[in-house]
Parts: C-alpha cells; structure tokens; sequence
C-alpha cells in the first residue's frame, strides 16, 4: 500500500473548503489508489465550524483517510505537508479599497510562506486559489524562497474548465470531447480564455474550435466575457460564489500536475513566467501546460494572432500593475 499524502487546505471552514476536503477524502485529487492525510487550516473565529468539518469527515468513514489535523496554528497545520492548497483568504468586502484587501492578504500570504517554508516537506506543492490568487501566489513564492518557484502556481483551471463549458454548450457536444482552450493571464475579469487552438473529437477526427464555430463574433465577443464573468454570474444566480467548480477545479489541477496531462492535451496553470510568449519574467500568469513527472512545462510554439497578443499583453500588465500594489502593502 502507498504511503499516506498529507495534504493541507487552507481556509477548510469555508465554502470552497466544505466542497473539496470531501473530494481529496474521496480519491478525486490524488487517485483512487492514493491514501491521504488531511491538514485543514482557519483562523480562531472558524474554530468551531472547523471542528465541524473535522467531525463530518470522521462520519463520513472515508477508507483513503489516514488522518485529520484541524487547527488554527499555521505550524501544525503545515508540519510534513506534501500538497498545500491556499484558499484562506481576506475577501474583499463592500466598500473596501483594492489596497486595504491586498495589504490584508499580503500580511496573509506572507506568514503562511515562512511557515510552509519552515515546516513543510520537502518538494511541497502549492496551489493558491484565494483571491487574488496570482499575486497571492506570488508573495508566497517570494517568502517561501527555498520552495522552487516552479512548485508554487494559482488557480485558472476554474476558467479553464469554465471555457470548455461553454464551447461544449454551444456546439452540443460532449465536454469531454473538447480540449486545448487556454486561460492566458489573471485570474480575474481581464483573464484571456483563448480557443484559437482547440479542438474538438468529432466521429470524423479532431477539428478546430474555429471551424465548428462559425460566428467569429461570439467567440471574440459574448464566448470571452461569459467566461470572464461567470463568477459574478454565479454570485448572482446563488448569492454564493462558486464553491464547487471550484473545488473541482483544485482537484483537476493537482491531480493533472501531480499524475499528468494526457498525450496531446493541456492544460491551465498560473505558474511562473519565465518570459514565453513575451509575457514579463517574475509574474505568476497563467499559461498552457503539460504535466509529466510531477512537473509542469509551458507549451512552446503557439501562434498568437493581433487579437490574441493584446489580450495577453493587457492582462499581464494588470499583473504588473497587482505586483507593484502588493509591493506597495510590504513598505
Ligand atoms: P469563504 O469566505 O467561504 O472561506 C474562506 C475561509 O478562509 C474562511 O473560513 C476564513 O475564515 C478562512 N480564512 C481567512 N483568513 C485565513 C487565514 N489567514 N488562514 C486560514 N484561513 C483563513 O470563501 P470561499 O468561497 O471558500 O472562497 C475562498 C477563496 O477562493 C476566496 O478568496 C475567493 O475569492 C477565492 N476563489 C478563487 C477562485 C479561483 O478560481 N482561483 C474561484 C472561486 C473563489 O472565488
């Protein structure tokens, strides 16, 4: 039998956490095979809702689960962890400035590096989902200097996923059939879900997104900011951001990075930017990627069109902007 994964959910009191301690308990992050450890971590005021999901996992009787480490000790809860996944987070409340929110989760992000840094295992894993994530993530990686940077990434896999929704949708095809959209940049309203690549299995062979689709409009229009704002659709639709898709999406990341990407498929990371695409070095962005060996790798060689470049280049440069604030929040 494996040895156990310990695996640490940051936030775990919260709704995405209630969504995806069951999953990663159930198999669905790491595998059917894969035994796991839970830490979950929140802060003082979630203590009691934390002891709560600490007890439905034990009722739950998952077999996969070795162990459930509940606390509000950053060092306990990242102690021998092998896969962190950040969703704890300050969320940005009514009429709250954009500085004040970055600043909280700076401070955040911060000390939660030094203590996954200091207490984690070695070759550790770290996905941030809170918000915002690529820059979260980014503090984290450059507080947590001994963690490779090529361990630490931020979620679009949500987007990702939501973009395959959506063109699965429209053609009336499986959303299993579709593959190779990317999510280019932040993950927030200014993120570039790209199908100039995809494709999908027809009974005939793979054929291009491009050509199933005909009406250019829609997917340079409608198609992009439906995905961009399908978040704030959901807040609408059920007065919850999304928790599920989320924690789905958290699983799908780590599990395509930790197992691998299928033969001819890939995938999207906020990872960080060693300069392809021309997209700035030093910024967590989100790129297409395969997996193999527990490592992720940017997909080289791609065309990007006029249309396409300056939606790169927009949404990196709102992540050069984010960087410079988070920087600011340091002083
Ligand atoms: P909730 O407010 O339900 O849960 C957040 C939890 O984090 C709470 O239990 C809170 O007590 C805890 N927390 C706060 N500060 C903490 C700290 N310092 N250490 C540990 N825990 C701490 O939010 P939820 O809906 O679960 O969303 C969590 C985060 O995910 C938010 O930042 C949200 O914006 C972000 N999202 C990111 C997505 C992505 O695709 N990257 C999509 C979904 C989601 O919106």
């Amino acid at each position: 039998a494996k040895d156990p994964v310990r695996v640490l959910v940051t936030g775990a009191a919260g709704q995405i956490g209630y969504a995806l301690v069951p999953m990663i308990a159930r198999g669905v992050m790491l595998g059917p095979d894969q035994p796991v450890i839970l830490h979950m971590l929140d802060i003082p005021p979630a203590a009691e809702a934390l002891n709560g999901v600490r007890m439905e996992l034990v009722d739950a009787a998952f077999p996969l689960l070795k162990g459930v480490v509940a606390t509000t000790d950053a060092v306990e809860a990242c102690t021998g962890v092998n896969i962190a996944v950040m969703v704890g987070g300050f969320p940005r409340k009514e009429g709250m400035e954009r500085k004040d929110v970055m600043s909280k989760n700076v401070s955040i992000y911060k000390s939660q590096a030094s203590a996954l840094e200091a207490y984690a295992a070695p070759n550790c894993k770290v996905l941030v989902v809170a918000n915002p994530a690529n820059t979260n993530a980014l503090i984290l990686k450059e507080f947590a200097p001994s963690i490779p940077a090529k361990n630490i990434t931020c979620l679009t896999r949500l987007d990702h996923n939501r973009a395959l929704g959506q063109i699965s949708e429209r053609l009336n095809v499986q959303v299993s059939d579709v593959k190779n959209v990317i999510i280019w940049g932040n993950h927030s309203s200014t993120q570039y879900p790209d199908v100039s690549h995809a494709t999908v299995k027809t009974p005939s062979g793979e054929k291009p997104v491009r050509q199933l689709v005909s009406d250019d409009d829609w997917l340079k229009g409608e198609f992009i900011t439906t995905v961009q704002q399908r978040g704030a659709a959901i807040i609408k639709a059920r007065k919850l951001s999304s928790a599920l898709s989320a924690a789905s999406s958290a699983c799908d990341h780590i599990r395509d990075w930790v197992l691998g990407t299928p033969e001819g498929t890939w995938v999207s990371m906020g990872v960080y930017s060693d300069g392809s695409y021309n997209v700035p070095a030093g910024l967590i962005y989100s790129f297409p990627v395969t997996c193999n060996a527990g490592e992720w790798t940017i997909v080289q060689g791609l065309s990007i069109d006029e249309f396409s470049r300056k939606k790169l280049d927009a949404t990196a440069e709102e992540l050069s902007e984010e960087k410079a604030l988070a920087y600011s929040c340091l002083s």
